[in-house]
């Protein structure tokens, strides 16, 4: 089962670039750029990493990434995880970043955009992997700001597939940013949200009716509510779930408890994928194979897994079909 899964042509929706740190490149990039972390060691941060809840790892998260300061750290830090991804057989990934981290620090735009934009050219060049770039604003920081950084962005609106919004989600509904998404909208960038991970039902159906997301980051809460499931299910809004985000921020307390089975038996248009792998104890083979320790799956659900991520990523029909 793990030769097959490794070679399943795998399609990562949902990850952070920022999340991919791991703590070895994390030292590098401190040394060479004079930043004092607050670990002595690799086994002292992995031992940090014991989230009880979404905000303790985002704590650890905006900290951890101050190590990213010069284009050449972000292409580093990306080519790092393709070279990661590629070896356990994916074959697109669509990366979440998020320049209002590295803007509060001093970095700006395009610092970031040069370091990433290198790094995905290579990726395809080097490794025949393919990259989408999905510009993120926190929802735990004012619309005003996510509008200024999209305005800010316009050399960089070409490049970018979708824009999307991630962060601490409990109190931070997705209505506050309609604006910033009807502007996305206007100019033809097409738009996903983290909805429903810590956050209720409601967050869903307010991403998908007031910011028209195309696809719902995490979405697992949307179980609580029955008509919110049948909805999901008639329109087959895709639903980029992580089984192991979800089990170290303890939104379940043990994976064989998770919803995805739920979801799969209720014909949502679920797929898998890492969020923040260096984090979380793993990329998408460890994510792939977590799920059939906890669920049993058979081969015929991990290649319809796969198959809805093939269906739903941003890319053309004829990438698609090298996949199918
Ligand atoms: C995130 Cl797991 C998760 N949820 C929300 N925002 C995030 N940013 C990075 N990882
Ligand atoms: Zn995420």
């Amino acid at each position: 089962m793990r030769d097959f899964l490794t070679r399943l042509p795998k399609v990562e929706l949902h990850l952070h670039i920022e999340g991919t740190l791991e703590p070895e490149l994390m030292f590098a990039l401190a040394e060479r750029n004079g930043v004092t972390l607050p670990y002595a060691s690799v086994e002292e941060v992995h031992a940090a990493y014991d989230f009880s809840d979404l905000q303790s790892f985002l704590d650890l998260y905006y900290q951890g990434m101050s190590v990213l300061q010069t284009a050449r750290d972000f292409h580093d830090l990306a080519m790092a995880y393709f070279r990661r991804a590629h070896a356990e057989g994916v074959v697109h990934v669509e990366m979440h970043f998020d320049p209002q981290a590295h803007l509060v620090r001093g970095v700006g735009l395009a610092v970031v955009m040069e370091g990433l934009s290198l790094a995905c050219r290579e990726a395809e060049r080097e490794l025949g992997l393919s990259t989408a770039l999905i510009m993120a604003f926190l929802r735990d920081r004012d619309a005003d700001e996510a509008m200024w950084v999209l305005e800010q962005a316009s050399p960089y609106w070409e490049m970018l597939d979708a824009v999307g919004l991630d962060s601490a989600e409990l109190g931070n509904p997705p209505e506050a940013f309609s604006e910033v998404f009807e502007r996305a909208r206007r100019l033809g960038i097409p738009r996903v949200a983290h909805a429903g991970e810590e956050g209720p039902p409601e967050y869903i159906r307010n991403a998908l009716d007031r910011l028209d997301v195309c696809r719902i980051d995490h979405g697992v809460r949307c179980l609580e509510d029955p008509a919110l499931v049948a909805r999901l299910r008639d329109e087959q809004v895709v639903l980029t779930v992580c089984p192991l985000s979800n089990l170290r921020l303890r939104v379940v307390e043990r994976l064989e408890e998770h919803p995805l089975p739920r979801m799969l038996a209720e014909g949502l248009n679920v797929t898998l994928n890492s969020d923040d792998p260096a984090y979380f104890g793993g990329g998408m083979l460890a994510n792939f194979l977590a799920c059939k320790r906890a669920f049993g799956w058979g081969k015929e659900t991990f290649r319809r897994l796969a198959g809805n991520a093939i269906e739903a990523a941003f890319v053309d029909e004829a990438r698609r079909q090298e996949w199918r």
